[in-house]
């Protein structure tokens, strides 16, 4: 795929790849028919005018794959024809994979090489058919991308000519095309999704209203109330002309809104600079559980100094995991309220108490559910045959510091209880030294804190907890971060085949793409999913791991370990007084059932050694990060993208 790339003077510079400077990028989708150049050679002098005045670069990709596909004789399909989505249909499933492209590939290539549009510093626009590309990829993940624009875009491709012809041949039928239609995505969100959407439309557009539709998308944002300016252009048609009389407005539209993006990730930054805070509370912001089933709370708490063998750090970025929703549900028997939950983050050291040697201020670290204590005296820390060290286990489980007071008080000075000797809902928390894996700073810790809890999990059940061996056989249950980790673990041990189940099979593309060779949908089965398994394998698989916490699932996962040497690994958190039963013919016939917390990783130990890997890229991770937010109060929308299904970890910056 060939792409055009405007780089405006002040950042030839920058763009060398050296990663220090983060530079932002308008990605520019372009209508039926066209490919990587008319965009610039017809509109390209105005609108790289305006991008050297806004400082922002211009990323204008093709319009579809030009090889190896089907030539069909026709301008509304096939080359320069892709409607921006993953073709599901033979024969353009193989090549039309444009969604991707757009929304990961292209992002990927210009990240690494030129330092164009990382923290999410991304806006998108097009025209025609690219209105259509920016307008729902735009809506599909509205997180990662800054703004939006269109011209003339095609705005309910379902109910147009263009739309359904293509979605009946890349998707199978019409109805597939909703999940990429901008009107149906629009109508389905109670909230506006970006503070504004700017459209121009000409006129005297031949396609105008039959295949554009404006006015269907102006009625869908009535529901979420979402900002869009449409302005109708008198006398304009569906041409560059058009597009070159108004594309300056949009990217005057784009940049402000990605220079204040800018100026968010910059104030963002992960040092402390000012460390005068040490040895007195702080007033911060966090995220309250005052009780379970009741949304959290936006609180001003203050955090006390560490005192002891504590350290108190500046929480960066903060992960949702399933385990925080589990006990904000109700379900954890140790679940104490009010709370601050949160356990998967990435912190720098703000000050320590006495007698803290481990680490110092401006460390980077990550807080472990799962501590490490190293003492003689601790048979656990001292055995390789486990990372559940108990030092403080009594005291984490009773939402208490080691010497059993709290850190953290409401403003009217109520105690706050902490959370698996975490807490990092909050701008601010206490951990044990103990609890403190510091690792290298060169590893952002947006990125970083995923290795506080689910990715670390599922990558350790395979390596430590199992051990799974090359040429395995294994079943994942549950593919969120946790199970996609097992995947990704299984595929790094060399298993050689790895069966991928969930209920929910919008799944299934990212199991296979980190290494599943079979995906099953267990809810669409007629048997039950062990039988349906033990029938693809003839005596079951190898190793199975339950990664949903949920009994009957465990259940099934044990019974489709291999008859006389299967091993299933329990990693999943069940709810309160649920409990796991089978046959104990099961076991008797050579099954063993097991379980691991933190993967079995010796969190100070191992931690440090995991960021390594990634910073080597041996270890890549951010195909775990689907959603990212910013500020501590957005966690709401990290806990409605986990609900919602398609989230695997959000990242919340604060
Ligand atoms: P998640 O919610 O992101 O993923 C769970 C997945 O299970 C989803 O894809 C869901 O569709 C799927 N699922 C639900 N019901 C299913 C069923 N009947 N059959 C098959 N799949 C089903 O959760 P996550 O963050 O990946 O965590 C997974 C589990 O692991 C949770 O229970 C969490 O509490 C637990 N956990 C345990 C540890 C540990 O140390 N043991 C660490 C992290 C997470
Ligand atoms: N509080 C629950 C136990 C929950 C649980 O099993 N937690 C896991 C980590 S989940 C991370 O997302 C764990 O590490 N358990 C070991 C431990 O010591 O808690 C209950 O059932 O009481
Ligand atoms: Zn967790």
């Amino acid at each position: 795929m060939t792409f055009g790339l405007y780089v405006p003077k002040r950042f030839s510079a920058a763009i060398d790849g050296s990663g220090k400077d983060s530079v932002p990028v308008l990605f520019w989708l372009s209508g039926l028919t066209c490919d990587d150049t008319n965009f610039a050679m017809k509109a390209g002098p105005s609108a790289f005018a305006a991008a050297e005045e806004a400082g922002i670069t211009i990323c204008m990709p093709d319009t579809s794959p030009r090889d190896g596909v089907p030539n069909v004789d026709a301008y509304d399909l096939g080359i320069g024809a892709s409607f921006y989505v993953n073709a599901t249909e033979d024969p353009f499933r193989k090549n039309y994979q444009m969604y991707t492209y757009i929304t990961e590939e292209l992002p990927t290539l210009l990240e690494t090489n030129f330092s164009i549009g990382k923290d999410g510093l991304r806006s998108i626009a097009g025209h025609s058919m690219g209105g259509h590309g920016a307008l729902s990829i735009a809506m599909k993940d509205p997180s990662s991308w800054v703004s939006v624009s269109a011209f003339s875009p095609i705005c309910n491709p379902t109910a147009c000519p263009w739309g359904e012809k293509a979605f009946t041949t890349y998707l199978g039928n019409v109805d597939a095309g909703k999940a990429h239609d901008a009107t149906v995505l629009l109508s389905a969100m109670d909230d506006p999704c970006f503070d504004e959407i700017l459209i121009d439309q000409g006129n005297k557009d031949e396609f105008y209203p039959d295949q554009l539709l404006p006015e269907n998308l102006i009625e869908a944002a009535k529901k979420s109330g979402q900002k869009i300016t449409l302005n109708m252009r008198n006398g304009f048609d569906h041409s560059y002309y058009f597009i070159a009389s108004f594309i300056g407005s949009h990217v005057a539209f784009h940049g402000p809104r990605l220079a204040k993006k800018q100026a968010e990730v910059a104030a963002w930054s992960q040092a402390i600079t000012d460390f005068s805070t040490a040895g007195k509370p702080i007033k911060c912001k966090a995220k309250v559980a005052r009780a379970a089933k009741q949304p959290m709370c936006d609180e001003e708490v203050t955090v006390d100094p560490p005192k002891a063998g504590e350290v108190r750090v500046k929480v960066i970025a903060n992960a949702l995991c399933h385990t925080d929703i589990y006990t904000l549900d109700g379900h954890d028997p140790e679940g104490l309220f009010p709370c601050i939950l949160g356990h998967e983050a990435g912190c720098v050291v703000e000050s320590v108490g006495e007698g803290v040697t481990s680490v110092k201020p401006g460390d980077h670290v990550i807080p472990c559910y799962t501590p490490q204590c190293c003492e003689a005296s601790c048979i656990f820390c001292q055995s390789p045959k486990t990372n559940l060290c108990p030092k403080i286990r009594s005291t984490q489980g009773a939402g208490k510091m080691p010497d059993g007071t709290v850190r953290f008080h409401d403003k009217d000075g109520k105690p706050i209880y902490h959370f698996m000797g975490c807490s990092t809902m909050a701008e601010y928390t206490v951990l044990a030294e103990i609890s403190c894996a510091k690792i290298s700073k060169d590893l952002p810790l947006e990125k970083a804190c995923l290795f506080g809890c689910g990715v670390s999990t599922g990558l350790g059940a395979v390596w430590n907890t199992c051990k799974v061996e090359a040429n395995s056989t294994v079943a994942v249950f549950g593919l969120g971060a946790v199970g996609l980790a097992v995947i990704q673990g299984a595929k790094m041990a060399g298993a050689s085949r790895i069966i991928a189940v969930d209920i929910n099979p919008n799944k299934f593309k990212s199991a296979c793409d980190l290494g599943a060779t079979d995906c099953v949908d267990s809810s669409k089965l007629d048997v039950p999913v062990q039988q349906h398994i033990v029938s693809m394998t003839k005596w079951g698989v190898d190793y199975t791991f339950d990664c949903t916490g949920i009994v009957s699932v465990m259940r099934a996962a044990l019974e489709c370990a291999h008859r006389g040497w299967g091993t299933s690994c329990i990693i999943g958190v069940a709810a309160s007084g649920h409990e796991i039963s089978t046959r104990p013919f099961q076991l008797v016939t050579g099954r063993t059932w097991k379980g691991t917390a933190f993967g079995g990783f010796k969190s100070r130990r191992d931690v440090p050694k995991l960021v390594q890997r990634c910073i080597e890229g041996k270890l890549p991770i951010d195909h775990f990060i689907t959603h990212r937010f910013d500020g501590v109060e957005d966690t709401t929308k990290a806990v409605d993208a986990l609900h919602a299904g398609a989230c695997l970890r959000a990242v919340v910056r604060y």
